[in-house]
């Protein structure tokens, strides 16, 4: 990050690094706690320090640099984005939120400048939940409102996440230090990719987000009864995949019934998992959408109803465990009209939308206000390694942020 570089190179440029800190494959594969991970977090941590940010890993393995303000509000700004990804996803998912305000900070360390408070920039360790089948992992930590009940998970490996953390040279027990308390913080803020259509649409590099749709994140299981492929007749089968598949078609049904929910099944496994057998079991993952946490609970209860049908007429018993349920968030009106405003600042219309993926503001917005801006992406692609914004809207996006924050800084004073 040198200083006579733009903003929006010297993002574009982060991002790219942090890109190869990736499993090998399409996109990006970088997971929590592994070795990617922690690639990542040298190199965050290096730039944080270069921005003239006091840098730490807290014991969840965020990494968190803090910019001193001049003193005059004693509570911080809290900003930044998830480090972790998808499977084979893009370079700008989560981290252009945690590059951008870092490139902000240097650009105003080397002005001299002081805002009225600090500011902490958090990279958090999970938000995707790939390794563990958890969420927000991070940020939960961070609002204090970590379930210790998550560390026996595992992974495919049969690593738990207590066991990771401690591989990692992290200590679980020191989670609880990681929290802030409600009364240090000021708010929290997230620059984050649209990862939908409407900016593009609309013509417009950069948004303010009013809402943050709520979600529920299911593992679902059907258990039937092995047999053999060639000798059991069809009247006489309990085949537990036969009866996802239906299932699963339900799940796309009922939420192609109602307005703006969404559901998905990312994740679909047939055991024993041979040719010659028919499943005994069938295990897939559920995630549903909804903009009102009413729509999304009818919509969940007319799909167990349907998963009891089928299970039911198969001769099949039904398991779900919940794994994640958080409801919708409401951006805070002083943060939007803050955000409109500092839109409106570069001279472009300010829009206000809404985001259907879920971000690590959910967790923050336990203990403080949240506010969000969005940047372009192209064709709203994201969770794909095609996910792509260009350099000139990299740039927009850092220069909205610093009136944003300016913004915040009149309206907290
Ligand atoms: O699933 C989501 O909305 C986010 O990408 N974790
Ligand atoms: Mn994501
Ligand atoms: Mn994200």
């Amino acid at each position: 990050m040198s200083g006579n570089e733009t903003m929006g190179a010297a993002i574009m440029a982060m991002t790219d690094a942090l890109a190869r800190c990736s499993e090998a494959g399409p996109g990006v594969s970088r997971h929590f706690l592994t070795p990617e991970h922690k690639q990542a977090a040298a190199l965050i941590r290096g730039w944080m320090d270069d921005a003239g940010m006091e840098t730490h890993m807290d014991a969840i393995g965020n990494v968190v640099g803090r910019y001193r303000g001049d003193g005059s509000i004693g509570r911080c700004l809290i900003t930044g984005s998830h480090q972790d990804t998808v499977r084979q996803g893009g370079r700008y998912d989560g981290m252009l939120g945690i590059v951008t305000p870092i490139v902000c900070i240097a650009a105003l360390n080397r002005q001299g400048r002081r805002l009225p408070f600090d500011i902490e920039v958090i990279a958090f360790g999970d938000e995707e939940g790939v390794r563990f089948g958890t969420t927000l992992l991070g940020s939960h930590a961070v609002a204090g409102n970590f379930d210790p009940g998550v560390l026996d998970k595992c992974d495919r490996a049969g690593v738990s996440i207590a066991g990771a953390l401690e591989r990692f040279g992290l200590d679980p027990a020191g989670i609880p230090a990681a929290a802030r308390r409600a009364e240090d913080v000021l708010a929290y803020v997230e620059l984050h990719i649209e990862q939908g259509p409407v900016l593009e649409a609309e013509g417009l590099p950069v948004g303010v987000v009013t809402a943050i749709a709520g979600a529920t994140r299911s593992l679902v299981r059907f258990t039937g009864v092995a047999g053999h492929a060639g000798t059991v007749p069809m009247t006489a089968r309990r085949d537990a995949l036969a009866g996802a598949a239906e299932a699963i078609l339900a799940v796309e049904r009922l939420c192609a019934e109602g307005r703006d929910l969404v559901g998905t099944v990312g994740i679909v496994e047939a055991s024993p998992g041979a040719a010659n057998v028919i499943p005994g079991g069938a295990s897939f993952s559920l995630d549903v959408r909804a903009p009102g946490d009413a729509d999304r609970d009818r919509v969940l209860a007319a799909i167990r109803e349907e998963f009891e049908t089928v299970c039911a007429r198969r001769g099949l018993s039904l398991e779900i465990e919940d794994v994640y349920d958080e409801p919708a968030v409401t951006c805070a009106p002083w943060l939007v009209e803050a955000g409109r405003d500092a839109i409106a600042g570069e001279g472009i219309r300010p829009l206000a939308l809404f985001s259907g993926a879920g971000h690590d503001a959910v967790a923050l917005s336990a203990i403080c206000d949240v506010g969000m801006l969005f940047v372009r992406c192209k064709g709203g692609i994201s969770h794909n390694p095609a996910e792509a914004i260009t350099e000139a809207d990299a740039d927009t996006g850092a220069r909205v942020f610093l009136r944003y924050l300016e913004r915040i800084a009149e309206r907290s004073a």
